[in-house]
């Protein structure tokens, strides 16, 4: 593997002829994401599917096996496979994650892979995965909005059915990103590119209908269930919520299927962070810091985590004590942002 470091950063630099240089020489190709993925990377991993296969690129969706049932109504023809050891391709694009400490074992992927490209829009982090085509641009609200934006050459020619179904992508991973235009990261930006989906005759209600509402009974059970354990330290300051893996396994879910507990507590008045803690594995805690006041990304970096100043996440091994000790400990002590 022979990379090179190509740090294109400006916006609105359209990446069009330098990603198909790479797609027209690759004699396969693989679209992945972070771990624990998201309306936002997945589905723009669906996005760039169907953009690469309009112009004749047949490439596969590599995931760690995880339930996709939440994305149903974006999958027509898309072609996904679980990841396994043995797998090889040229070439490897990864969206929404510039870190190998968010890629899982899939890194064995990048690892044999003769070219890789990088298209995120979080803050570089360490252990960063190098890139024959890397565009990181934090300007964006979703990955699914870079790609709008920085492949419009691209998009602007495909057909209209096919146009109109990257945009539907782009949507859903704006109301991911913004959690339906309400997270800090709404901005002027995320409005403009909205209106251009508008513009190409997507459904707004109906998106926001399909993706942010369509909850399960049981989804809503767990989020119940964690939203009981909801607990307040340092005089309301500090808000802390839990679900261990024995209510998982008690209703028979797969939360990292479910939309982020945390969207149902944010807004809730007079505090200075949020931390929900999910036990994915028993004693290992992926752990969601959310903060309107405090930088949340100093945190969640200091743990081997990351994300956004606002938004950010990390895993941590040891009881809920134990972590929730460590966690409330780290927020003291954490910086405001300003
Ligand atoms: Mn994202």
């Amino acid at each position: 593997m022979n990379h090179n470091d190509h740090d294109i950063q400006l916006m609105n630099k359209d990446i069009s002829s330098d990603f198909f240089a790479l797609v027209k020489e690759a004699e396969s190709i693989a679209l992945t994401t972070h771990i624990h993925s998201d309306g936002d990377g997945m589905v723009t991993c669906f996005a760039l599917q169907e953009i690469m296969k309009a112009s004749g690129f047949d490439s596969t969706i590599v995931t760690d096996g995880e339930e996709l049932d939440r994305y149903a109504f974006l999958m027509r023809y898309t072609k996904v496979q679980a990841f396994h050891e043995d797998m090889d391709f040229g070439l490897v694009i990864v969206l929404d994650c510039n870190s190998y400490d968010r890629i899982g074992n899939r890194h064995t992927l990048l690892d044999k892979a003769r070219k890789v490209a990088v298209l995120d829009h979080h803050m570089i982090e360490h252990n960063h995965i190098p890139a024959d085509l890397q565009l990181v641009d934090y300007s964006y609200p979703s990955v699914g909005a870079l790609i709008w934006r920085s492949m419009r050459e691209t998009i602007q020619k495909l057909n209209p059915a096919v146009r109109k179904y990257v945009a539907d992508c782009v949507y859903v991973s704006i109301l991911n990103d913004s959690n339906n235009f309400s997270n800090a990261n709404t901005n002027a930006t995320m409005f403009e590119i909205s209106a251009e989906l508008a513009q190409e005759g997507i459904k707004a209600h109906e998106l926001h209908m399909a993706y942010l509402q369509n909850h399960s009974a049981k989804e809503m059970l767990y989020v119940g269930r964690s939203l009981s354990t909801i607990r307040l330290f340092e005089d309301g300051k500090y808000l802390f919520l839990h679900s261990d893996k024995a209510l998982a396994e008690e209703l028979d879910v797969d939360p990292s299927a479910y939309m982020s507990v945390t969207r149902w507590v944010q807004g809730i008045s007079g505090l200075s962070a949020i931390a929900y803690f999910r036990e994915d594995e028993p004693g290992m805690w992926k752990i969601s810091l959310r903060s309107l006041i405090l930088d949340m990304h100093e945190v969640a970096a200091r743990h081997g985590g990351g994300g956004h100043r606002q938004a950010s996440g990390l895993t941590l091994m040891g009881s809920l004590q134990e972590v929730q000790e460590v966690i409330l400990h780290d927020l003291k002590q954490a910086n405001s942002l300003s």
